[in-house]
């Protein structure tokens, strides 16, 4: 599979990287440009951290003969969403100082800073790690964020089994003391040789890696859109072990059928004590078999896809030793978060805040975000938890303060009266910062959900949840394939409609109509949801309809999220 000669050139920088350190230290040191070298920008992202410019003023730039403006863009590593009232304190200090301003909550339970120059990265680090925070292997290709449900009903159980997202995020964590050398000073190995990564070998993996614990009924981490997904077995309010997912994913190219979003299949069930070796040994046999010469189609969903389930099973558990029983039943029911106050079993409470796509900042003429979070904060003694659909939770909230975090919430605009609709949606970063975007999303979103609200409205769906994503590629990061509506962006102004998700992450959706502007989408939409409101069953999602009606197909492997089968609308690609 992986000829020699034909080893992308990320692979080649990988392997003369001694163990990620390329020539990140000296470049740090170059004050003639705001940029790192080529190679090392590669290297950067396994600490944490990637190199981007400004694209609102990439023109204004050229014109004036400079270079583009670059900055940085830092993303933290948070298994599980989880981090302390102190640590919140700590990054919103952070991001007053050292970024250009503001915390972006991501849909991996993490937070993103942005803007910040290339003589800040270091202070930064060092000042996240002061409160135990880390960035290490937040991105490339090694395994990532642990995402693990925040709130779940079963709330007596949710310690154990966020300890074990917990104890997954640490056994794959790369070896390398790369990053404690470079970034935290510490002292340089005599030999970097004999420097080892177990589980990872000197290449890394392929492709980036993703790993979620769910706990059924709620599908807020979207097992299907991760590399491998561990889903809650819980009987007699017992975990009894857990049913294992793997080969699930979003990313693909416009034009090109031979990428596309994967539902995860379901390998079976192991028992609590057998997590890690089977984590670890679904990573290393994608380490090994992945392909290396391509990187659109080196993520574990294309490796099983052309090995086939059986046989890659079959690796998994030579190397773990741990036989898959068969899968246990179970069912998902929700995919976003419960707004608002909940109760936990201990008799606190927690409030989960919708934070419109994650962007958490205070506006000139706007809400103080990040005020009032500081203020809640400072008399808060549970957690923040950050949520996969980019919310944030004040987790574990004494009975005395409910009143006033309450009421700071509202005062600076945490705590808004949104319709459902808006509660639903999510999009991703895109412009102007993503190198990788084709149209806008999160900030063009909140603007066509209003014309979407008025729709909903009319037609007396205004209680009705569906769940709406958009991104400014397809890569998928806002997860829109698993949306019952999906906006991918396609060039300035123009999205690739796709519709058909169950509103429980469990189904794809299909290409409906392609590059259209807001003009098309809404007189495509507005039909459909008018029938809906006529002619739906009790208790029918928006998804579950158009494909019962056959605006579009059913879709369980992505497989077939290319294919058009007679009798239905759908343009196809
Ligand atoms: Fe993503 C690349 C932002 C979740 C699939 N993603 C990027 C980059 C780093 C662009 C780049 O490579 O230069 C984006 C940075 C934008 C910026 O300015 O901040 C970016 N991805 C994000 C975030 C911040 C979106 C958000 O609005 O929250 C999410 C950060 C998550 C985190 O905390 O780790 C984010 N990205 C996802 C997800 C969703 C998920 O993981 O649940 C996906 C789809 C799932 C998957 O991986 O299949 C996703 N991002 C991608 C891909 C396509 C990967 C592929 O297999 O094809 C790329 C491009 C790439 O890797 O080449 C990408
Ligand atoms: Fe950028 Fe595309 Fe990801 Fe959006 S989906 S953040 S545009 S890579």
């Amino acid at each position: 599979m992986n000829d020699e000669k034909k080893l992308t050139e990320v692979e080649h920088i990988k392997a003369r990287s001694r163990h990620l350190r390329g020539t990140i230290e000296a470049g740090l040191q170059d004050q003639t440009t705001g940029a790192l070298p080529a190679d090392d920008t590669q290297l950067t992202k396994f600490h944490g951290f990637y190199q981007q410019d400004d694209r609102d003023l990439r023109d204004e730039r050229r014109h004036q003969k400079l270079e583009p403006l670059y900055s940085f863009m830092l993303r933290a590593r948070v298994p599980g969403g989880v981090i302390t009232a102190d640590q919140w304190k700590a990054i919103d200090a952070i991001s007053r100082e050292l970024t250009g301003g503001g915390i972006r909550l991501t849909t991996r339970q993490t937070f993103q800073f942005h803007g910040i120059l290339k003589r800040n990265i270091k202070p930064l680090i060092q000042g996240i790690n002061r409160v135990m925070i880390d960035s290490i292997a937040a991105c490339g290709d090694v395994n990532r964020n642990v995402l693990c449900n925040t709130n779940p009903l079963e709330s007596a159980l949710h310690r154990q089994i966020y300890d074990d997202a917990a104890a997954i995020s640490t056994h794959l964590l790369p070896k390398t003391a790369a990053y404690h050398e470079i970034w935290l000073d510490q002292e340089k190995i005599a030999n970097y040789e004999e420097e080892v990564e177990p589980v990872y070998g000197d290449t890394y993996l392929p492709r980036k890696f993703k790993i979620a614990v769910a706990i059924p009924p709620h599908n807020d981490v979207d097992v299907n859109g991760n590399d491998l997904s561990f889903v809650a077995i819980i009987k007699n309010g017992k975990l009894e072990g857990y049913n294992v997912l793997a080969g699930g994913g979003m990313g693909n190219t416009h034009g090109d059928t031979s990428t596309y979003p994967q539902i995860a299949k379901n390998f079976g069930f192991v028992k609590p004590g057998d997590i890690l070796k089977t984590a670890e040994a679904v990573v290393t046999t994608q380490r090994d078999f992945g392909d290396r010469t391509d990187r659109k189609h080196a993520r574990l969903k294309y490796t099983i896809d052309r090995m086939g389930t059986e046989t890659f099973k079959k690796h998994v558990e030579e190397r773990s030793g741990v036989k898959f029983a068969e899968p246990e039943p179970y069912e998902f029911t929700m995919h976003s978060d419960r707004f608002g106050w909940t109760e936990n079993a201990d008799g606190t409470s927690n409030l989960t805040l919708f934070i419109e796509n994650g962007r958490i900042k205070d506006y000139d003429d706007g809400p103080q975000m990040l005020h009032g979070l500081l203020k809640i904060a400072e008399l808060h003694q549970g957690d923040f938890r950050m949520t996969a659909t980019q919310n944030l939770i004040i987790a574990q909230v004494d009975e005395s303060k409910k009143a006033e975090i309450e009421k700071l919430a509202k005062e600076h605009g945490l705590l808004r009266k949104v319709s459902v609709l808006r509660q639903n949606s999510m999009a991703c970063v895109a412009l102007p910062t993503c190198t990788l975007a084709m149209a806008e999303a999160e900030r063009y979103l909140p603007d066509l959900i209003g014309k979407l609200e008025q729709i909903v409205d009319k037609n007396g769906l205004s209680d009705q949840p569906i769940v709406v994503r958009m991104t400014g590629c397809p890569n998928g990061c806002a997860r829109p394939f698993l949306a019952e509506i999906g906006f991918v962006g396609k060039g300035p102004g123009k999205y690739n409609l796709l519709l058909g998700g169950d509103g429980k992450g469990t189904r794809l959706n299909k290409l409906y109509r392609e590059n259209i502007g807001e003009e098309q989408i809404l007189a495509e939409l507005e039909p459909l949801i008018e029938t809906y409101a006529k002619e739906r069953n009790k208790g029918e999602g928006f998804g579950d309809f158009l494909v019962r009606t056959g605006v579009v197909p059913a879709v369980y492997d992505g497989r077939d999220f290319h294919k058009n089968p007679e009798g239905f609308l759908s343009s196809g690609i």
